[in-house]
């Protein structure tokens, strides 16, 4: 096996929990390369429920190292929290087995307050964001002001970065009629959290070098899903950084020939959380019946997704952004026992037939879904580990959505358990 990368090939939540720990099982090496604490995975492991947020979901697996690398957002109070609560659900957490860029920037409360603010500043400025500080964290990385975890190793210097970045966010907090943070503030919030991360920074740009040389098979761990980058999604209905599997490589400090195969996440149908458009929502009792059947709740926040059926035309998209070479599908056991299924193979946009997602947010709003109806399955797909256990309405399905989005499905998950999971060789 070469080294993965797995990224979600829709708006997130595609169940990339259950294979990245599937596929760290062959990995020497796990290492989440964008995001923050607005991810979260879920991990079912035997009896055991284990839900990560910024942790790279290798950490749960005895002689894998977890690297946070230098494309992630790290809160660090968020980050001595989660380590803190899985050493009380019994994983070992060392800098034996976790290392963290040092040139990674932090999330600071000025950004939780500012992401918050904005989501409740009124029509036309909500984004649905998870609230926790990630745009702001990143405008201000892009901004050349941000904090970053090496500023923690020397406390004697972090006053006059903060000075700096204070001169920003004041400003901003003015406007908002808010009341200016003080330096020695940021200061106590990060003098106070630095002895808790700051055992496991590290050069990890050269640790990965190092790591790959010998040979170490590398796991990249993406979060969120390709519909969600800052440049390839539905923007502004969009995380701040870059979802992609291209971004594995500069988020993690490697080239991008070290990334290897891509292999996208992707739901037999589709799932959105926040705003934005959705070609494929479903307004009824269809959708009620497949939240409550897919359990489509947020890890992070418990927000209620939105659902709606499978949009090849968006998959076939980012099989193309993301270059990904094989899919895994999720929670194809949702769909049993629907009488009809319906893939979207086609755009209209006023009136005329279109080939692809357009990038602009209007256009994006109008779109309408062409369907091809399909016949269900009445068998179950639960459970299923092997491709002859499945109802050959189900196979067919699975070869459809293949053909239309131009990648194979690799994988095929039928349902949380870590083993029920089928190779399609
Ligand atoms: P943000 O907070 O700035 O990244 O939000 C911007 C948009 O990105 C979406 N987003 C997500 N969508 C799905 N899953 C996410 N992670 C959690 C999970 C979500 C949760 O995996 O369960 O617990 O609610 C995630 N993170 C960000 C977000 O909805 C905005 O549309
Ligand atoms: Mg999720």
């Amino acid at each position: 096996m070469s080294n993965v990368v797995v990224v979600g090939a829709q708006w997130g939540d595609e169940g990339k929990g259950k294979i990245v720990d599937w596929l760290s099982s062959q990995a020497e090496v796990v290492v989440r390369f964008q995001g923050g604490h607005n991810a979260g995975h879920t991990l079912v492991i035997g009896e055991t429920v284990y839900k990560l947020s910024l942790l790279p979901s290798g950490v749960v697996r005895k002689g894998t190292l977890s690297v946070i690398g230098n494309g992630v957002v790290v809160d660090p109070h968020a980050l001595a929290a989660e380590i803190e609560r899985l050493q009380g659900q019994g994983v070992a957490i060392s800098r034996e087995n976790l290392r963290i860029a040092d040139n990674a920037t932090l999330i600071l409360s000025i950004h939780r307050e500012l992401d918050a603010l904005r989501e409740e500043g009124g029509p036309g400025t909500k984004i649905g964001t998870t609230k926790r500080g990630i745009g702001p964290a990143y405008e201000d990385k892009a901004g050349r002001r941000a904090i970053r975890l090496n500023d923690l190793a020397d406390l004697e210097r972090l006053r006059p970065k903060i000075e700096r970045l204070l001169t920003h966010h004041n400003a901003l907090r003015r406007g908002f009629g808010l009341a200016e943070y003080a330096v020695e503030t940021i200061y106590e919030e990060l003098s106070s959290i630095a002895p808790k991360v700051l055992p496991y920074i590290d050069a990890t740009w050269r640790l990965l070098d190092e790591q790959r040389r010998a040979g170490k098979r590398i796991l990249f761990e993406g979060a969120q899903g390709a519909l969600l980058d800052v440049d390839h999604g539905t923007y502004p209905f969009v995380t701040s950084s870059n979802t992609v599997a291209g971004q594995a490589a500069t988020g993690s400090g490697l080239g991008p020939s070290a990334v290897g195969y891509v292999l996208g996440i992707a739901k037999a149908y589709t799932t959105r959380v926040g705003e934005g458009p959705f070609p494929t929502e479903l307004f009824d009792e269809v959708g009620e019946r497949i939240g409550e059947r897919g359990r489509e709740f947020g890890t992070v926040t418990g927000r209620k997704r939105r659902c709606g059926w499978f949009d090849a035309m968006l998959v076939r998209q980012t099989v193309r952004t993301s270059g990904i070479d094989g899919i895994a599908l999720t929670k194809l056991d949702v769909l049993d026992g629907f009488e009809t299924i319906k893939v979207c193979v086609g755009y209209r946009l006023d009136g005329d037939t279109i080939d692809h997602f357009p990038a602009a947010q209007d256009a994006q709003a109008r779109i309408e879904p062409i369907y091809q109806e399909f016949e269900g399955w009445s068998g179950s797909t639960a459970g299923a580990r092997s491709w002859a256990d499945l109802p050959a309405q189900a196979v067919k399905y699975v070869r459809f959505i293949e053909e239309l989005i131009g990648a194979p499905v690799a994988l095929l998950s039928t349902s949380p358990e870590r083993d029920d999971t089928i190779l399609v060789t």
